[in-house]
């Protein structure tokens, strides 16, 4: 056993946004996007990780972001990238728009090739919820590694967190053979911060091991 201890980032900052993945920067340092619907707590997620309050852009009002946001992080002598994502399932957005979302984001997805795992939002709050399970069912399709994040964890009740996040693995299991990597979040009171760093900077050292 090597002991690690946690992951301190010493700096974060926003390079670019783009709608086409192959705009994107260089695909050479690894790579961590974050998705979930609209909402969900993506950009408040990439603040609270970083320390930064202000790194992403957050939002009451759902549908904001539209693009592929790129931060590049630096810890320890590492450096990093962090990918804010547009979120899913927003209602409102016209069938046109959401087709165009459908194909920037499933590009990305597939074709990044420094992409090391996508993120994937989960209100802690809800029961399972369709839309969620689709998009993990065509992360399958697709072979892309993810984990999952329950957010929100701060507005919950006592046992309400627990609750949802078993309810929500049990449904995985209909399609799912091994449930996934998966961590519960506050934006407010930092909770799973550490986890969800280390997660990263475990992943960073595979990366860079494999060269
Ligand atoms: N209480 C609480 N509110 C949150 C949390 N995460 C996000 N929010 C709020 O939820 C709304 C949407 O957050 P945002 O990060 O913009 O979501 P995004 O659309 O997924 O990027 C904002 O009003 C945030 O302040 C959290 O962990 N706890
Ligand atoms: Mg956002």
């Amino acid at each position: 056993m090597v002991y690690c201890s946690p992951m301190k980032i010493k700096d974060a900052s926003y390079i670019i946004s783009n709608a086409d993945y192959t705009q994107c920067p260089k695909p050479d340092r690894p790579e961590y996007a974050f998705i979930g619907r609209s909402n969900v707590g993506k950009s408040s997620l990439l603040n609270m990780l970083t320390g930064k309050r202000a790194l992403a852009k957050t939002s009451s009002a759902p549908g904001k972001t539209q693009l592929i946001n790129h931060f590049e992080v630096i810890s320890g002598k590492k450096s990093w990238y962090m990918v804010d994502l547009p979120g899913y399932g927003y209602a409102k957005v016209a069938q046109s728009s959401r087709r165009r979302w459908e194909q920037m984001i499933e590009n990305y997805i597939r074709k990044r090739e420094n992409l090391v795992c996508l993120f994937v939002l989960i209100d802690s709050r809800h029961e399972p919820q369709k839309i969620d399970l689709e998009f993990l069912n065509d992360l399958g399709k697709w072979e892309v590694p993810f984990a999952l994040v329950f957010t929100k964890s701060d507005k919950n009740k006592p046992g309400a967190t627990v609750r949802n996040v078993k309810a929500f693995i049990q449904a995985l299991k209909e399609h799912w053979e091994e449930a996934p990597p998966f961590f519960v979040t506050s934006a407010l009171s930092a909770e799973g911060k550490d986890l969800v760093l280390d997660y990263i900077g475990n992943l960073n050292e595979d990366a860079a091991s494999k060269g």
